[in-house]
């Protein structure tokens, strides 16, 4: 079992790195970033899957206790090859983030192209037919989240546009999850922090009684590169673009050598959690080193409290001798 250190929040599964390219049964580059929902009472996780020539297609994995999965043989959804959708996704599809709404799964993703990156969405009922539904914003935008329900009527988004060269939080609405708007930035990065250069969304926003709870991802330069760690917000229930709280420190960083070491180190990134109908446990499935997948275990209590910590930062000084 691989120890326990720092101040991690949400704990490694022993198991990990939990998919592999090895368990893809076609060829590949490599596997991460997966979206995560239950179906059918089964974990059923949408992975992104770079294939050899470098672009990335989805494909289906299937489980019945959330850590041993088996991937299907081929893959559920590629690069468009029809119009209109056909010159947006022309460099692959990314990121897929799943959410349940009034009995529709919604997929939201990055359709990457020559033209940058955008949003598009699709829907499903049942993993095994994906209807495109649009590309719903213009580039530079990621990490788009769907809201599980409707917020005061209108459907609502946490997105990553980039301004100004860098990468916020924002939230915007829609009646037809086609036309959005009402834009407002909802969180920006904090200089000095582990999330001092970007952030994004990333698991879809989790419903709690103290408001919505967020794990993003934050992005620190340094001179060996990004680091990507991930962290918590709350957000309030009625008025998602006020933050509630956000935690001071990081609820999962690069550790092990699968995180540190990869197509691209120092990453752990997330598009999906689990949370158990049961005892608010809760399983977030990260992408590790752009090359592998891994899950961590925590609870939903356990990241409410961290957002609604102090926002100083706690040094710890030696005992004196
Ligand atoms: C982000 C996205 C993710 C990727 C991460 C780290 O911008 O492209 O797909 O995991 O960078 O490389």
């Amino acid at each position: 079992m691989s120890k326990q250190c720092g101040r991690d929040i949400i704990h490694r599964w022993e198991g990990n790195p939990m998919i592999c390219v090895d368990d893809i049964p076609f060829r590949c580059n490599s596997v991460f970033n997966a979206a995560a929902v239950m179906y059918n009472h089964q974990y059923l996780l949408l992975l992104r899957v770079e294939d050899l020539k470098g672009r990335s297609v989805f494909a289906l994995a299937r489980s019945d206790d959330g850590f041993h999965f088996t991937v299907d043989p081929r893959p559920v959804m590629v690069p468009a090859e029809e119009e209109p959708f056909k010159t947006y996704e022309s460099r692959g599809i990314e990121d897929p983030r799943i959410s349940l709404i009034d009995g529709t799964y919604y997929i939201m993703y990055t359709a990457y192209s020559a033209y940058g990156a955008c949003l598009a969405l699709a829907s499903t009922q049942d993993f095994a037919t994906i209807k495109r539904i649009g590309v719903v914003s213009q580039p530079e935008n990621k990490d788009g989240v769907l809201f599980p329900k409707k917020i005061d009527g209108r459907y609502a988004r946490l997105d990553r546009p980039i301004g100004g060269g860098v990468g916020n939080i924002w939230i915007s609405y829609s009646e037809d999850l086609i036309y959005w708007g009402d834009s407002k930035v909802v969180m920006t990065t904090r200089p000095g922090y582990w999330d001092n250069d970007r952030i994004g969304a990333s698991a879809p926003p989790i419903e709690t009684p103290k408001g919505w709870l967020e794990i993003y991802h934050g992005v620190k330069h340094t001179s060996a590169g990004p680091v990507y760690r991930l962290g918590a917000v709350l957000l309030d229930l009625e008025d998602p673009s006020k933050v509630v709280g956000r935690a001071p420190v990081p609820i999962l960083s690069p550790r092990e050598y699968y995180e540190r070491i990869g197509d691209i180190g120092n990453v752990v990134f997330s598009c999906g959690a689990v949370r158990s109908e049961f005892n608010g446990g809760l399983k977030v499935y990260y992408g590790a080193g752009d090359t592998c997948i891994c899950v961590g275990t925590t609870t939903v209590n356990a990241l409410v409290e961290c957002c609604l910590e102090d926002e100083e930062m706690e040094v710890e000084l030696p005992m004196s001798a």
